[in-house]
């Protein structure tokens, strides 16, 4: 097992424990290990295991040792197995529900008997728990609120896992001789951070045995339809696959009725009949005559010129909509008139700014992630890590901030690297809009990226004015996270984005759009109104590690999504240009 699996495994058996009532002393060693653990290289941690050294390192008993080393060499734990196997399923899925946790379960099960989410639901649904001490209304309106997301939230999938299902299944596809052509559609392709079920198209004369390998493919739990050009599964993952096979001429209508969307679906339908055609995911007929089904009887199977999306568009007199744009909001009017952007590409980024190292609660050292940024090929690095308030992120304190930034000089002075490193911050914005460090110390950074952590209940006119006040200090340059969703996890504070998106305006502050799978925030819907009235985008992975780079990518799809340009998005500057940026922000 990797550390990352064996402090998870760790802090769950804290949980567990907590769940039982258990000593405190003893959940909070397993808590305790995980940090550790977390805190150990890889290959430290290995070598310990080896050579039974565990117990030399600050925080690790004798019995953590043996667990941890029983855990790294099997990936399995008795203990853990028999603890999960003593605590009825219904109480651990309790857990699941925001501002649950297990004290407040074990108050649940001792008083009301509530051992399962549908018990709890009808708990609150009667009153019930509100009428329990250390509950009230609110809490009560809280933890229904948090179940009722969560039936919402199963329903779909980040992103990020669907591509990752989706990959090898095409690829799957691809490799079978009478599969002419295969491809992705549905939200997957237009790049919704969110996708319901993935849709899989082939180009087949000959569908059958396609269908007989999607329906037998490794990983399908359930087959939930099976006909002559159609199939659907459920994957273990929990994640639903349809399978559409398209005789090779009508493949390109079928790709773009069923890459959608549904309101772009319309808008085309209707472009297609104010010029005499029918549209259909069969193909285009005229519309005009003796009806429609005729025509489509007579066209069916026959040969077109249209042969790819490009020319599909054309045909009705546009450019061609890449498909993230194609959500009904504008895009088929700007394909008429010229008007579509040149969108982002992910060649196009050459730095990042909101990245951590282990100085708080990053994984990687700021040379390992400065090698990882220069193998991105990157011109900078922006290292932010979190400030003093962040203390469960271990944030810097004026000391170890000013160390760090001695630091990354003496880095860039050595020439060790071709990636120049910024020195920044990800400070705090505190409850009352105020920031984490004076203005002396923010002074001697190259830049600030400011960040609600905390207080995130406040009411909707406190969080907006709380962030603006924050954008008004000189010393901010980017605002982090704009909302601090998690999606499919929890809900954005409630703020007015068009208030502090002017705000950000105003007083030259970008505002980032983190790149990280789960947030995606600033949203792909606002960036273009925003945009257009002149804010500054940087796409910025939050990385927590050196893969977490990568994750520029994520922002880059929401980016496009979002109709952004390389104009729009300061990280496509070079390194001159940044400086150049940086410097005349923070003398005029
Ligand atoms: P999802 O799966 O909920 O994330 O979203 P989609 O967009 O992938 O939706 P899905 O899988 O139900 O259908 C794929 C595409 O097929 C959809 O984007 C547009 C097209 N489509 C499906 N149903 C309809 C419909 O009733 N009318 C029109 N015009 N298009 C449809
Ligand atoms: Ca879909
Ligand atoms: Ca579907
Ligand atoms: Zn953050």
């Amino acid at each position: 097992m990797t550390k990352a699996e064996i402090a998870s495994v760790l802090n769950d058996i804290g949980t567990l424990l907590e769940l039982k009532g258990e000593n405190p002393f003893k959940i909070r060693a397993y808590q305790t290990g995980a940090r550790v653990v977390e805190s150990l290289a890889e290959e430290e941690l290995a070598r310990r295991c080896a050579e039974n050294s565990l117990v030399e390192v600050k925080g690790i008993g004798e019995a953590l040792a043996q667990k941890i080393s029983e855990l790294q060499a099997t990936g399995k734990l008795g203990f853990y197995e028999k603890l999960k196997a003593s605590i009825p399923s219904g109480l651990v899925d309790l857990l699941q529900v925001p501002g649950v946790g297990p004290k407040k379960i074990r108050a649940l099960q001792a008083k009301l008997g509530v051992d399962s989410l549908a018990k709890l639901q009808a708990a609150c649904e009667s009153g019930a728990v509100a009428a329990l001490e250390g509950f009230g209304e609110k809490s009560q309106e809280k933890i229904l609120e948090g179940i009722h997301n969560r039936e919402r939230y199963s329903k779909r999938h980040l992103w990020v896992a669907a591509w990752e299902t989706a990959e090898p299944i095409l690829a799957g596809l691809r490799a079978l001789p009478q599969v002419l052509r295969a491809e992705h559609a549905g939200s997957l392709r237009r790049r919704m951070e969110t996708v319901g079920d993935l849709d899989f198209l082939v180009a087949t004369v000959d569908p059958k045995p396609v269908a007989d390998w999607f329906v037998a493919q490794t990983g399908v739990q359930e087959i939930t339809a099976r006909g002559e050009t159609k199939a659907s599964v459920r994957l273990q993952s929990g994640i639903q696959a349809d399978l559409r096979l398209i005789p090779p001429e009508q493949f390109v209508f079928a790709w773009h009725h069923f890459t959608g969307s549904k309101d772009h679906n319309v808008q085309m339908r209707q472009r297609a009949l104010g010029r005499g055609w029918s549209m259909s995911e069969w193909g285009l007929v005229p519309s005009a005559g003796e009806g429609t089904a005729k025509a489509k009887a007579e066209h069916a199977g026959r040969k077109t010129d249209i042969t790819n999306e490009a020319a599909l568009f054309k045909k009705l007199g546009l450019a061609f909509i890449p498909p993230e744009l194609r959500e009904g909001l504008g895009e088929i009017e700007a394909a008429e008139t010229g008007g579509l952007p040149v969108l982002i590409e992910e060649t196009d980024i050459r730095g990042a700014f909101h990245n951590h190292t282990t100085a708080s609660d990053g994984h990687n050292t700021l040379e390992e992630m400065t090698a990882a940024a220069q193998a991105l090929g990157w011109e900078y690095l922006g290292i932010a890590d979190h400030s003093k308030s962040s203390v469960q992120a271990r944030g810097l304190d004026e000391k170890r901030l000013a160390e760090q930034i001695a630091t990354v000089r003496k880095l860039n002075a050595s020439g060790k690297f071709t990636t120049h490193v910024f020195a920044g911050t990800e400070c705090d914005i505190l409850p009352d809009g105020r920031l984490d460090f004076a203005d002396e110390v923010l002074a001697e950074l190259d830049y600030v990226v400011v960040s609600v952590h905390s207080a995130f209940k406040q009411s909707r006119a406190d969080m907006t004015a709380r962030i603006i006040r924050a954008i008004e200090n000189p010393h901010a340059t980017m605002l982090g996270h704009l909302t601090g969703r998690l999606l499919l996890q929890r809900e954005g504070y409630d703020v007015e984005a068009d208030k502090i998106i002017d705000a950000a305006i105003a007083h030259r502050v970008v505002v980032e759009l983190n790149a990280n799978p789960w947030r995606l925030d600033l949203d792909w819907r606002l960036w273009r109104k925003a945009a257009g009235r002149g804010l500054l985008c940087a796409i910025n992975p939050d990385a927590h590690d050196t893969a977490g780079l990568a994750d520029f990518r994520h922002g880059v799809g929401a980016a496009r999504k979002g109709w952004l340009t390389k104009e729009h998005v300061i990280t496509t500057r070079s390194l001159v240009s940044i400086k150049r940026w940086l410097t005349d922000r923070k003398t005029g």
